[in-house]
């Protein structure tokens, strides 16, 4: 037989030998390398991202499971697909353990669970709400907002609020570093806006939801919560919860939560008020969003996602959770006073919630900088601007989160022990601006290059990695 005839039989076997279901390992093993080195990544080091967390092994096997193969556009009993009697069950017990977890009456509050994540569920609860160009505020993005509550800059309209609406931020008092209400108040007085955002991104207090409700009121406002950030908070009812106030309130599934990747719209449903003739009036926030989601802009719903926060809302609806919950605020509570007793800023002076930004700016250092030292010695956490930053990219900030670390069982005395890393780190930065050129590219690469400093980091960064892998990981630890 020629070589080449060979070498056709033996891709007509493999292809008929084909059974998919071969693990990863064997079927590619270039992507299982990738998968293994990422975990390996995630356990060795000191994760502080606010918005990150590790899902439970639960989570993610719904997740990783075969509801990923169906098709189910539409609503439970309403698809355009056959075979999705199962799939309904799955979004009716999400819809169901949603309402639950935020312990709402399914008389006063519906949920739509399709939504891909935190920012299509704004984009669509905008488009349910408004009118192309009509006036949103939500808090600036350099002063914690998020992009989805509109920005823009001198030169650009950048978020998709800001191009498909009229966006005006409201702002921080750069003294305080609280949200200045007198001033929303003010300019809400003159913008007139359609709907107002209480959401944050990078803030580390309480919002003042009856304030958002008065200010709404007075300008005949949409209040929307977007809880993203502090759901798992407000599920486990360690901190106030949005739904008092808000008529309607987005979040993902996956920060203080610690579900899988997604979102969820929530939307007050029933008697919204009586008319001058003594009628009810009904809120009609349900069909515009749910049309809103799909067909408007999502086609066929995520299931395994679907199914993986409806096991994350399980698990955020126990005494578990609420413990770990309260946990993530004695552990942020706990970094913050240590850095504080060491002499660094926190914007606001402390934290509230599962979060923190250190004002680098009095010592002289910046949080693009000090990101990439902090990763060179895998602790991760991201740049943050601090009020009155004029630059995104090399903000005056780090924004710093306990959600992840508690979830590996971090008390507080770890998190002291964060904040001596911290420390540690900022020094050896300190060190490293002096002896390099002016731009953040020559900050990389010296910490690439100059010897010294490179010592000193693997050093620190071997304690960090052991130290860091003594913790449990939630999720794959033996998988
Ligand atoms: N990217 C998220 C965060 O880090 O806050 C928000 O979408």
């Amino acid at each position: 037989m020629r070589r080449s005839s060979l070498i056709n039989c033996y891709h007509i076997l493999r292809r008929t030998m084909w059974t998919g279901n071969e693990p990863l390992s064997s079927s590619d093993p270039e992507m299982w390398n990738l998968i293994r080195r990422e975990k390996d990544r995630q356990k060795r080091g000191l994760e502080l991202i606010a918005s990150e967390n590790f899902a439970s092994l639960a989570c993610l096997e719904a997740l990783g499971s075969c509801l990923n193969n169906k098709y189910s556009e539409g609503y439970p009993g309403k698809r355009y697909y056959g075979g999705t009697e199962v799939i309904d069950e799955i979004e009716l017990l999400c819809q169901r353990r949603a309402l639950e977890a935020f312990r709402l009456d399914p008389a006063k509050w519906g949920v739509n669970v399709q939504p891909l994540s935190g920012s299509p569920a704004n984009f669509a609860s905008y488009t349910a709400l408004l009118q192309p160009h009509d006036r949103i505020m939500g808090l600036d993005l350099p002063d914690g907002g998020h992009l989805t509550h509109g920005y823009m800059n001198d030169q650009k309209r950048i978020s998709a609020t800001s191009i498909y609406f009229e966006s005006m931020g409201y702002k921080l008092n750069p003294e305080t570093g609280l949200i200045d209400y007198d001033k929303l108040a003010e300019m809400a007085k003159l913008f007139r806006p359609r709907l107002i955002i209480a959401g944050t991104s990078a803030y580390p207090r309480l919002l003042d939801y009856k304030k958002f409700r008065e200010i709404c009121d007075e300008n005949k406002a949409i209040l929307l919560a977007d809880m993203a950030h502090i759901s798992g908070l407000v599920a486990a009812g360690v901190i106030p919860s949005p739904f008092e106030y808000a008529d309607v309130v987005t979040t993902t599934t996956h920060k203080t939560l610690r579900g899988v990747r997604s979102g969820l719209i929530f939307f007050r449903k029933g008697v919204s008020g009586t008319n001058k003739d003594g009628k009810d009036i009904m809120y009609d926030y349900e069909s515009k969003i749910n049309f809103s989601v799909f067909p408007a802009l999502q086609g066929g719903p995520h299931n395994h996602a679907i199914a993986g926060v409806a096991v994350a809302l399980k698990e955020a609806n126990s005494p578990m959770f609420r413990e770990y919950s309260e946990q993530v605020l004695k552990n942020a509570k706990a970094l913050a006073d240590a850095l504080v007793a060491n002499g660094y800023t926190l914007v606001s002076g402390g934290t509230d919630n599962h979060l923190l930004l250190l004002d680098l700016r009095p010592k002289g250092l910046d949080g693009a900088r000090l990101e990439s030292l902090l990763n060179e010695i895998d602790i991760i956490a991201n740049k943050n601007t601090c009020p009155g930053d004029k630059s995104a990219l090399v903000p005056g900030g780090i924004r710093l989160g306990a959600a992840a670390l508690t979830t590996r069982n971090f008390k507080e005395k770890d998190f002291e022990k964060v904040a001596v890393f911290i420390d540690e780190a900022i020094k050896l930065a300190l060190e490293a601006k002096q002896s390099c050129g002016k731009t953040v590219q020559d900050f990389k690469k010296y910490l690439k290059t100059d010897e010294t400093t490179k010592e000193k980091m693997l050093t620190l960064k071997s304690v960090i990695n052991e130290w860091a892998s003594s913790f449990p990981m939630p999720g794959y630890e033996d998988h």
